[in-house]
Formats: structure tokens, sequence, C-alpha cells
């Protein structure tokens, strides 16, 4: 690729911000409160429009529903595409209502069943409200102990909610399942690996799609393979972009993880050019979004890192020299083939962003341009330091 080549990529290049990010949030320990963090909604779209505006990649929203929710979804809309922000991925919330204690949809009672898929349906009316194309879930069903409940009886319950929902997603709309290997529960968990979600999503539909959240699995899991094999099947619909030490961290995508997330675009940006219609298609329509809630750090900056850190391991996987890499595969040439992946990873791409920000009109340093920025400064003052859950009552 040549220096206008991947210029043109990295502006294509769009990462989603979630709403749950901007607000305050914490541990089950403690939840520290962030001075100037956003208190509502459209305090979060305006966090969002600040990061979309230092980085240029950042263009969308991802909400999260009730946490979000307001009366008129129009106007969010409209009050987003004023500030360069549109709506994207809805996330009901499946999870937090005392009737969920055993599952939402995969409950063994058929009422509670019904009451999530009737959140989720009315998620599927605001995705149309709000004009975003993607129905993010993730489900906290699963048991503690063995014999807690039939597995079987369980898969079917969650496959037939799956399917009403899928089958309610008018054209052009995706739902996109999440798994998640344990926690909240820790026996067994209804959606467990991508081996289950693929399954579900291959027999429910082309509407549907596998969710990666980097945060999912156990230690080890190559997840680039993950990827290339779901992007082969047509079947990855998006990310969670996170890093994790132990489990699900939500620590800054890129920070623990760097060689992860730049195989990861490594197998996007081929999988982009490759030769079969369905893989290219695919890659071109996969939803980056982060998923991170951060407790000590600052709440802006480590937004602004997250994307940063996405652009910094795409424009890694935009060097490598995919001609030279194949040919050394064909030779059975195992570690020039490893060189070269290498070398495009061990690239500084500091001075090759900087030049491309300059040309796009872009702060150059946006780290420095948000430290010093008005914005965090006029937050700070105007909102003050929000309420936190999670401490000791204060006198
Ligand atoms: C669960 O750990 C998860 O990754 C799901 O994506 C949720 O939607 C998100 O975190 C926020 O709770
Ligand atoms: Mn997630």
């Amino acid at each position: 690729m040549d220096q206008s080549e991947i210029f043109a990529a990295l502006q294509s290049q769009k990462i989603e911000t979630p709403s749950w990010g901007y607000g305050n949030s914490g541990t089950r320990f403690k939840t520290f409160a962030a001075p100037g963090a956003a208190r509502t909604i459209w305090e979060k779209v305006d966090d969002a429009a600040e990061i979309h505006r230092l980085t240029g990649i950042a263009p969308s929203i991802a909400l999260h529903i009730p946490w979000d929710k307001v009366s008129d979804f129009g106007e969010l809309a409209s009050y987003g595409r004023d500030k360069g922000i549109s709506i994207g991925a809805i996330n009901p919330n499946l999870f937090q209502r005392d009737e969920y204690k055993l599952g939402s949809i995969a409950s063994p009672d058929s009422a509670t069943r019904e009451t999530a898929i009737a959140h989720i349906l009315e998620c599927v009316a605001i995705m149309d409200q709000t004009g975003s194309r993607d129905l993010s879930l993730w489900f906290a069903d699963g048991t503690n102990y063995a014999g807690q409940d039939d597995l079987r009886r369980r898969k079917r319950n969650f496959r037939t909610a799956l399917t009403t929902i899928h089958d309610a997603l008018p054209a052009g709309k995706r739902l996109l399942l999440e798994y998640k290997f344990f926690e909240p529960s820790f026996y067994y968990t209804d959606s467990f690996d991508w081996g289950c979600a693929l399954s579900h999503c291959s027999a429910i539909g082309p509407k549907a799609q596998v969710l990666v959240d980097l945060g999912h699995h156990p230690q080890s899991t190559n997840i680039e393979a993950i990827v290339a094999f779901l992007l082969d099947e047509g079947k990855l619909g998006g990310f969670h972009f996170n890093a994790r030490r132990y489990a699900d961290d939500d620590l800054i995508v890129g920070s623990t993880n760097p060689y992860e997330l730049f195989c990861i675009y490594h197998e996007l940006v081929s999988a982009q050019s490759a030769e079969d219609r369905l893989v290219a298609e695919t890659a071109a329509n996969v939803a980056y979004m982060i998923d991170q809630s951060h407790n000590i750090e600052p709440k802006l900056e480590a937004m602004l890192q997250s994307v940063l850190n996405c652009q910094e391991a795409f424009a890694r996987a935009l060097l490598v020299d995919r001609n030279a890499l194949t040919e050394a595969q064909r030779n059975g040439d195992v570690l020039g083939a490893h060189r070269i992946l290498n070398s495009a990873f061990h690239t500084d791409v500091r001075p090759l962003l900087k030049t491309f920000r300059e040309q796009q009109g872009l702060p150059v340093d946006p780290i420095a341009e948000l430290k010093c920025s008005e914005y965090v400064e006029t937050i700070v003052r105007t909102r003050g330091v929000a309420d936190a859950s999670g401490g000791y009552p204060t006198e």
C-alpha cells in the first residue's frame, strides 16, 4: 500500500464509543466520582462529540437501555446529528431486573422470558427512531450449580427467543450476539463461547452475527483465530474492544494486548481485500465498538487513548507487506513470514499518523489538545461532581 492508500484506509476507520464509558462507574467495591463526568445521555453525546472532534474517527455512540432512555429518541438522534454524532448500537439491559435472577430469555419462567423479549422488541423500536443498524445483545443468563437447571431446555428457550427477535428485525438491521465464558454465572453461561454464539446465529438467520468482546475469553485464547473463522463464515458482526489482565477487566484496549489487537486488525485488513465476496462484505460491515467503563482513569482521556490505540493498531496492520507474507507462507518460510508480520507491528506509526492528522486538519497531538482544552475545564466547572454509588454513606 502506498501512502495515499493508507491515508484513505485511515480516513475510513470508525470506532464507536459507549455511553456507559462517560458516566461515573466503578467496581463492586467503590465508585469514585470523577469531576465533570457526564450525568445524562445528552452530556454523554457531548463527550462523544469531543472525542470525535479530537480524532475524526469516533462518529457514533452506543446506547444502553434503559440507562439512556429518553422520552423522544428522535430528538436525541437529531441532537447528536447537530454535533456530528450518530446513534450506534442499541444495547438492551437484560440483567438488572429482579425477575432476571434465574436468567432472561433462558429463564425457566415463561413470564420472565416474555418480559425480556418485550424489552428487546422495545429496543428494536428505538433503533427505528435513532436510525441504529445494530441491536447488541449480551445475556447474563446462566446457572451457578450443576443440576440447577436443564441445560438443553435453557438452550431451546434461548434459541426460540432469539428467533422471535431476529424475525422482528426490519431489513438492513442486525442482531449481534455476544458471548462470555463466565460471570455473573459461574457454573454455566447460556451464550458461553463463540462456537455457541455462531451456532445460534447460523440457525436463526442472516440478520444475526457474532459480537466478539475481547474481555470475554479465558487466558491465552487466540482471539484473532476466532475473528478469522467468523469472517470466513460471514458471521463476524462486531467487536467490543477493551483489554484484560484476568477477566472482563475493562482496561484500555491496546494497553495489555497491543499484539493481540494488531493481529486482529491484520485479519480484518486481509479479509477486506479477500476475493471471496462474502468475506470482503462481512469485513466491510464490522462494527468496531469500545466496551469499557473506567474506574480511576480520567474519563475522556481514557476514551481518547482507547480510540488512538485502535488507530495505531490499524495503521500497523495496513503496513504489513501482504505480497511478501503470502509468498513466505507459500514457501513454508515459518520465521520469515513471522518476521514480515512483526516488522509491521514494530513500526513506529506515530510520524505517519501525525502527517495524516495534519492532512485531515485534526489536532496533531489529541491527548495534549484534550488536556489543555476549554471543553474539559467547562464540564468540570458546570457539571461538578455527580453522585457516585458504592461507597460509605456520607454524613
Ligand atoms: C458484559 O460484560 C458487557 O460486555 C456487555 O457487552 C454489556 O452490554 C456491557 O458489558 C455493559 O454492561
Ligand atoms: Mn461487551
